[in-house]
């Protein structure tokens, strides 16, 4: 028996990544569809192999986390990819995908891309914002190849899956992480006529130093409605920790009296953005409340 990692899940067919480069392709043995179980990329397998020399997969090893969508098996943590430009940085839409990255206590690396195009105070400011609250900024440039190998250690023993906004350069990156992974970039596409994002399938990808990382065609990670009023500051690190100090329990930091964190926005230990985000999401979250 042997063991390995579904990289990709097709028609029944599953490409299972042993290490060292080999992928050996599987079926599902009939116990495994009897009893309704789905397999999903990032599932740890065991199989036996048949004569023909295709796998058979015999046991799915329990999960530690589960992402919906798009579905992986045992993520460990989420990349969001942006730019300072072209598009321009969106500090709400960034702000969002880390709500939801914490309601799915996954960790966050957030990737500044296109550095080659300028690092300027703004970018240095909000790197210094978010690594204050406790996240990992790093900028990179994947057309230059600047600032991609400090990527590495973040990647390795990981399963990564990659998001952000359309042409910040995910597929790009990717491309530069691993070059065997020959993603479609949006040139390349734009001349094939037709989206790269034509099917649903997410697949992870090897890398050399260990680890897999996910390109995410169709993310829809980006829905909120999981999530309650009363939670949303719990997602916010910097209003978690000091939201104990607001006068009322029910507090939701939005024009309530003696609000603490209100306080320290107006102080500006809280960042005005951030605190922006927050009460945007907000209204968000109780328009989606209200409408169930
Ligand atoms: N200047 C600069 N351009 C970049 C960089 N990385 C990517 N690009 C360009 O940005 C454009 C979009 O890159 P993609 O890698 O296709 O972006 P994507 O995020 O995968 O886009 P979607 O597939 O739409 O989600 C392409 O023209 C890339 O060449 C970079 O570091 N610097
Ligand atoms: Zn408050």
């Amino acid at each position: 028996m042997e063991s390995g990692i579904i990289i990709k899940g097709v028609g029944g067919f599953y490409n299972v990544y042993t290490g060292e480069g080999r992928i050996v392709t599987c079926v599902a043995r009939g116990k495994i569809k009897n009893k309704g179980i789905k397999l999903f990329v990032g599932d740890r397998v065991s199989f036996s192999c048949s004569e023909a020399g295709t796998g058979i997969i015999e046991t799915v090893f329990p999960r530690t986390r589960f992402l919906h969508r798009p579905p992986v098996a045992n993520i460990n943590q989420l990349i969001l990819v942006f730019a300072m430009n072209k598009p321009r940085l969106n500090l709400n839409l960034l702000d969002k995908l880390l709500v939801q990255a914490e309601a799915a206590s996954l960790p966050a690396l957030i990737v500044i891309n296109k550095i080659d195009l300028g690092f300027d105070r703004e970018a240095g400011d909000i790197k210094a914002i978010y690594t204050k609250i406790g996240y990992k900024v790093l900028p990179v440039s994947a057309l230059k190849n600047q600032g991609v190998a400090e990527m590495k250690p973040w990647l390795k023993e990981r399963i990564s899956v990659v998001a952000g906004p359309s042409g910040t350069g995910k597929s790009t990156l990717i491309n530069r992480l691993c070059p065997g992974a020959d993603l479609k970039t949006r040139e390349v596409s734009a001349k094939l006529k037709r989206g790269r994002h034509t099917t649903r399938h997410v697949e992870l990808i090897p890398l050399e130093g260990g680890g897999f990382i996910a390109d995410t065609p169709g993310f829809s990670f980006y829905q909120l409605k999981d999530i309650g009023a009363a939670e949303l500051a719990g997602y916010f690190p910097e209003i978690k920790a000091v939201r104990g100090g607001c006068k009322f329990g029910g507090c939701l930091h939005d024009r309530e009296p003696e609000c603490e964190v209100l306080c320290r926005m107006n102080r500006g230990e809280i960042t005005r953005s951030r605190y922006d985000s927050y009460l945007q999401l907000l209204r968000e979250v109780q328009s989606l409340e209200r409408s169930f």
